[in-house]
């Protein structure tokens, strides 16, 4: 079976023509294109998984401009190779990797997780990715780091919306998690989805994957992540506080300021499914918020 990115490669070459001469210079540059197929410990799970023309077509990426179908048109050309990822702050040992390298050291696996937007719709998506706590390790964090901080690449040229006079959130997009959330195993960063690499769309290069949070904690095509003492505030926390919380776990017995959240629209099916306190993974995180002050906790 030929692997989806090298047909589409081939396609690209035989567009090229009959009688074209491709001189080696092109053909190597169209080759430096192609990344190598992500190899990854596939999962085998019972789950009926979202279609994949949904999970690519049906997005929320601000950056791209605010209609669902906005990322897919807008993220044509946008290009995420090379792409260096920093990982400083408050650690032993900071790191400038590209991505591609790091790949190499890390263990890929898939997850199929669900995705609960706060919107109060959700998807089943099968992801590739590793584990956030193995790229911690190879940092070390000091004594001193408490949070873990996420920017999203500022680049307005790519990103359309980020540079418009009108954006009305504060770009770069910056997200958070605890020290012992982003350690836990199911927090991964993301580089596949369906056995592919990323889409622009859903967050290419590399994107945050913690599925007891709402989707707006997922921050999209990182560039940076920073280890530090205080608690960051994220991108929505600062638009507007009083509906968007810092720790956003799914609850579908706190309801938004604006709408319930005890149910959920399930993309791609019919009616309406119940929320599950957690996204359904009480079992494995709630014991990381025992004993919070529930106002806090939202
Ligand atoms: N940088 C960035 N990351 C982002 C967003 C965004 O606008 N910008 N939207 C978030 C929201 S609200 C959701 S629901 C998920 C959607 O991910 P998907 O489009 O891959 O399903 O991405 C999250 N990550
Ligand atoms: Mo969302």
């Amino acid at each position: 079976m030929t692997p989806e990115f090298l047909f589409h490669q081939r396609r690209k070459f035989m567009k090229l023509g009959v009688g074209t001469l491709v001189s080696p210079l092109l053909l190597e540059s169209l080759l430096a294109e192609v990344l190598p197929p992500l190899n990854y410990l596939p999962q085998n799970v019972d789950m009926k998984l979202t279609s994949e023309q949904d999970a690519t077509s049906y997005n929320n990426f601000y950056e791209f401009g605010f209609g669902k179908s906005d990322p897919k048109k807008n993220a044509k050309s946008f290009n995420p190779k090379p792409w260096t990822l920093s990982i400083t702050g408050e650690v032993k040992k900071p790191l400038h990797i590209e991505l591609q390298d790091l790949l190499g050291k890390v263990k890929l696996q898939e997850r199929v997780y669900r995705l609960r937007c706060v919107e109060a719709w959700s998807m089943t998506i099968p992801w590739i990715g590793f584990e956030l706590r193995e790229l911690l390790a190879m940092v070390q964090p000091t004594q001193k780091a408490k949070y873990v901080k996420f920017t999203t690449l500022y680049d307005p040229k790519q990103f359309p919306a980020q540079n418009s006079f009108f954006a009305s959130i504060d770009f770069p997009y910056v997200e958070g998690l605890r020290l012992d959330e982003a350690n836990h195993p199911l927090s991964i960063l993301a580089v596949g989805m369906y056995g592919k690499r990323l889409l622009p769309q859903n967050g290419a290069p590399i994107r945050l994957v913690v599925p007891w949070k709402y989707g707006f904690k997922w921050i999209k095509s990182i560039a940076k992540i920073e280890l530090v003492s205080e608690r960051p505030i994220s991108t929505w926390e600062k638009q507007n506080s009083r509906e968007y919380g810092f720790y956003a776990n799914v609850n579908p017995n706190l309801p938004h300021p604006r709408w319930s959240q005890a149910y959920e629209r399930v993309i791609g099916e019919r009616g309406r499914q119940k929320t599950l306190y957690l996204n359904g993974y009480a079992d494995e995180v709630g014991h990381l918020y025992e004993g919070m002050n529930p106002k806090e906790l939202y």
